[in-house]
């Protein structure tokens, strides 16, 4: 065994040659990767011994890719391309044995051996779209080259990996292999020398790019097919371009093409964005206090109170992940109809293919409805979605603080109420803890962990880590009214509805956010999440919104009810501006004495986005968030913020803390309303000329 360099090994089983990258976490192409592969390369050249050679990477995984940390830091020499055409014109063949992910440089790099052989669980994909980059490293070039070009345009547009079947069935692996995967390899190698099959370089196969030359249709119907979900993105088109030009340039005009399209990206703001987020999620993870090492109860079995809408959603979740999960309700009548409910979700994802009938019947079977309490005796955590009143939650915690088991984590779901309150029903408050899912809770990936004053670090390390397996992106924060995402999302929807009053017309405010990215905006968000809703809460609080109450007061719930701040037309959900609701706005305005103007849409921007960030450094000094880069995570992932634009911390910081709190304390003497008040952190930060992210 010799080393070549600290991650690249190079041994030699009879006349093969195995070069192992050893690069822990995920055996990213670091620099002493690249050289290690060059080096090692070089070495199994020139040695007459060798007849072949076999990359094999040890630990979890396949390289999984370019090393995100060194972008945007000065290039060091071997790059990828030099490596690749080192390997591709390597005149002994070059296998790949795949295990875990091959993703991004780590499947150029296979795309660059002359074979690709992979174990049954291996996944292979090109992500760089979803860091807002393309395949860098040949990817658009090589990839149609053997999966053809629908194919190729789907996986690199997507990000999304395949498994090795699918990858099988398309040429992108020759041989799927079981048992150990450098023996496979070193097999696979000797056959391929027994048998002198020719080295098959990618860039010199054609059949699949003149399938499709001269049919322009086929990138013009593609595009057409991912234009909604690829809105605002850069990156997407750059890749479809890229893929064009496999079809349309001889390969090294192509791999030129690609390269030029990739330093585009890399230097935009969507890419910076989107690599700035990539770090934030994993971030998130980690809480200062609670290290990874923390030990998490195991959970076996969970329940669920409530079959409402929420209920329903989390009990999926579990199911989803193979968790038995047991749903209590008060009345048989409303269980029923919540695990209805339930059954119809299944059905319609069933409809679309994305399960199979078999699937929905084992999810089925994993729910357990019953109207009995004591079932959740022997729960290893209990999740709360019952109706959102202080009472009724207390009631049902210092009920199952009696039955549920001692070392049981027991959450709830509240969005609004105060966790430690709730914890206080119970005897054992270190057990409680927050787990705030964003509706619809089997969809949204979004998850808040609500720390308690008293919860304690076990059950904050279980909620992090079921959150996970559910499939979430769990987030820690701490109590505090409406906690993170919805703290700020009161404040946007505050200024949304002065902004209606003083001249906006609600279709106005919502393209503004739409045009920034967001899905739809705050009047569209409330007809679909039902206005009903929010006039409960208000009237419980007695708080009252001109223009939403006189709203409500007219039966108008929203979509549900064919009209909210919209008018439906039947069976649509297309948002119509309504006369009628403009004619309550207008006379709302004339009886509060205000005078209507037209409201320049940038103005609109600034004033439902600046009090949010306002808001955010509020939490951040006041620590119900452990870094600004949490608030993104929660933005993104829980009210469809477009990631890239990072976040609203990260936006900030790109705007300007400065711009920000000066045109705060021009709005402020302009209105003489204190919302505009600078935050001190805000303040002290942009005086300072920093930022939130990097402070
Ligand atoms: C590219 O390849 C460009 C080329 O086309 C062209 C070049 C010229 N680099 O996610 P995890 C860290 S672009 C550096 O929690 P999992 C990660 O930050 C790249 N670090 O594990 C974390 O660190 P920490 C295309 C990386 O098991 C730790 O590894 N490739 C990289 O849940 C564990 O990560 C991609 O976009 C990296 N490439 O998931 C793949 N990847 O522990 C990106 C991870 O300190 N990676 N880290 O927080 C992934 O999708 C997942 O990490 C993977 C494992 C699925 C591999």
């Amino acid at each position: 065994m010799t080393t070549i360099t600290q991650s690249v090994q190079l041994d030699r089983r009879g006349r093969v040659a195995v070069l192992t990258v050893t690069n822990p976490p995920v055996n990213a192409l670091s620099q002493h990767v690249r050289q290690g592969l060059r080096d090692g390369l070089a070495q199994a050249v020139t040695d007459a011994g060798v007849g072949a050679v076999v990359i094999v990477c040890a630990g979890r995984t396949f390289i999984a890719g370019a090393d995100i940390t060194e972008f945007g830091k000065p290039p060091k020499a071997p790059g990828l391309h030099e490596v690749l055409e080192q390997i591709e014109g390597c005149p002994k063949p070059v296998v790949a044995a795949v295990h875990g992910t091959a993703l991004g440089g780590g499947l150029e790099v296979t795309l660059a051996c002359h074979y690709r052989i992979g174990a049954k669980a291996a996944r292979f994909g090109l992500p760089e779209v979803k860091l807002g980059l393309l395949p860098g490293a040949g990817g658009t070039q090589r990839l149609p080259r053997v999966v053809g070009v629908e194919k190729a345009l789907q996986m690199i547009v997507s990000g999304d990996p395949i498994g090795a079947a699918d990858a099988l069935q398309h040429g992108l692996i020759d041989e799927i292999v079981e048992g150990d995967l450098t023996a496979a390899g070193v097999a696979f190698a000797e056959r391929a020398l027994a048998e002198r099959r020719p080295l098959r370089k990618i860039r010199d196969l054609h059949d699949k790019l003149a399938a499709v030359r001269g049919k322009p249709e086929v990138f013009v119907e593609f595009r057409r097919s991912v234009a909604r979900q690829t809105r605002g993105f850069r990156a997407p088109e750059s890749c479809v371009k890229a893929v064009e030009a496999a079809v349309s340039l001889p390969f090294a005009e192509g791999l030129k093409r690609e390269r030029e399209l990739f330093m585009e990206l890399m230097a935009s703001p969507e890419s910076k964005a989107q690599r700035y987020f990539f770090f934030a999620e994993r971030e998130a993870a980690k809480i200062p206090d609670v290290p990874a090492d923390t030990p998490a109860k195991e959970i076996r079995k969970a329940a669920v109170l409530g079959a409402g809408t929420m209920g329903g959603g989390i009990a999926m979740n579990f199911a989803n992940a193979g968790i038995p999960v047991t749903v209590v309700e008060v009345a048989r009548e409303a269980l029923d109809r919540g695990l209805g409910v339930v059954r119809k979700n299944y059905e319609a994802t069933a409809a679309k293919g994305r399960l199979t009938p078999r699937d929905v019947e084992t999810r089925m079977g994993l729910i357990t409805g019953t109207t009995d309490f004591n079932a959740v005796a022997d729960a290893d955590i209990v999740v709360e979605a019952v109706f959102e009143e202080m009472p009724i939650k207390k009631d049902v915690f210092a009920k199952i603080d009696a039955i549920c088991k001692a070392d049981a984590v027991l959450a709830t779901n509240t969005s609004t109420l105060d966790v430690n309150e709730i914890a206080s029903a119970t005897k054992r408050p270190e057990s409680v803890v927050g787990m705030h899912f964003f509706s619809p809770a089997n969809v949204m990936r979004l998850l808040e962990v609500v720390r308690g004053a008293k919860s304690s670090k076990t059950t904050v390390a279980t909620a992090m880590a079921v959150g996970r397996r559910i499939a979430k992106v769990p987030v820690c924060v701490g109590v505090c009214d409406g906690f993170v995402g919805n703290r700020m999302l009161h404040l946007r929807g505050r200024e949304a509805e002065k902004l209606i009053l003083e001249g906006a017309a609600p279709h106005q405010v919502d393209k503004v956010l739409v045009d920034f990215g967001f899905p739809m905006g705050p009047f569209a968000m409330g007809d679909l999440a039902g206005l009903d809703v929010g006039w409960r809460i208000r009237k419980g609080k007695g708080l009252k919104s001109a223009v939403a109450d006189r709203i409500c007061e007219l039966g108008r719930f929203g979509q549900k009810t064919g009209g909210g701040y919209y008018r439906y037309e039947k069976g649509d959900r297309t948002p119509i501006p309504d006369p009628e609701v403009e004619k309550i706005i207008v006379d709302a305005a004339t009886a509060q004495g205000i005078t209507r103007r037209h409201v320049p849409d940038e103005e609109i921007l600034q004033r439902l986005l600046y009090p949010m960030v306002n808001e955010g450094a509020k939490i951040l000094e006041e620590k119900i968030a452990i870094r600004a880069s949490d608030i993104d995570v929660i933005w993104v992932y829980g009210y469809g913020w477009p990631v890239y634009r990072g976040g609203p911390m990260f936006w900030a910081d790109r705007v300007g803390l400065r711009t920000i709190r000066d045109r705060m304390l021009e709005l402020r003497r302009a209105s003489g309303d204190d919302l505009w008040t600078p935050a001190p952190l805000l303040d002290r930060l942009a005086t300072a000329g920093r930022g939130f992210v990097e402070a």
